[in-house]
């Protein structure tokens, strides 16, 4: 099966955000990837609430929500998200990690976890009953266009079998940062199902919407090669 891509809403034109939220929900992509900022936990603020409100009430795309905030328990009931929705939040952020897991569960929504580039995977062990996805960083959050930090490929690979060692076929791993189409085949074939589109892809400028679907539909048909 091929990945699912997630466009990174931060990454569109956001002076002519509606234009650009229309031409997505028509090239088909499967969600919108919203991260949220609080100028603290990562040292920038990109997408508020009521602008993705707005985009909420205009297209009917699934919501990702990535949530780059300290004390995300205090952002997740005010998010617009049901049973077809994401929301991640980070290991770190939080000293209540089954409060913010009930809380996204309450809403209706998956709860994943979202492991920094210095997270070993082993940190989800008390928490895989419980959650629906990975999110694995390969870059240090807070900003699009930046170079992936070593390591993180094989970090994909290395995840997705330890999930699968522990039976936990079933959870997502999620890749955010630095997705081209070329690395997109790699980080698939070894385990990422939902990729992160922002300005290394999707956003680049170099070919349309809908061409840059089928792009990566292209190079991510084949998977398993542990
Ligand atoms: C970064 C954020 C990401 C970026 C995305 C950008 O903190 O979580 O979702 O928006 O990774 O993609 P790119 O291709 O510019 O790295
Ligand atoms: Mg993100």
């Amino acid at each position: 099966m091929r990945a699912e891509i997630t466009a990174s809403i931060m990454c569109a034109d956001l002076l002519n955000l509606e234009r650009d939220v229309k031409a997505l929900e028509k090239a088909g992509v499967d969600y919108f990837h919203y991260d949220i900022m609080d100028g603290h936990f990562v040292p920038n603020m990109t997408l508020g609430l009521e602008t993705i409100c707005e985009i909420q009430k205009r297209v009917n795309v699934r919501s990702d929500f990535h949530l780059l905030t300290k004390e995300p328990e205090d952002i997740i009931p005010l998010l617009d998200a049901g049973e077809n929705d994401l929301i991640s939040f980070h290991y770190q952020a939080t000293k209540d990690i089954e409060k913010c897991i009930t809380l996204i569960h309450e809403l209706g929504a998956k709860a994943g976890i979202v492991l920094d580039v210095e997270d070993h995977y082993e940190v989800l062990a008390p928490y895989i009953e419980k959650i629906g996805f990975v999110n694995l960083m390969m870059i240090t959050p807070g900003f699009a266009g930046q170079p992936m930090v070593d390591g993180m490929i094989e970090k994909i690979m290395n995840t997705r079998k330890w999930l699968d060692s522990q039976k936990k076929h079933e959870i997502k791993i999620m890749v955010d940062g630095n997705v081209n189409y070329e690395r997109a085949r790699l980080m698939h074939k070894l385990g990422g199902d939902i990729l992160v589109a922002g300005s290394s892809s999707l956003f680049k400028g170099d070919m349309s919407f809908e061409e840059s679907l089928k792009t990566f539909e292209e190079y991510t048909k084949h998977r398993a090669l542990y």
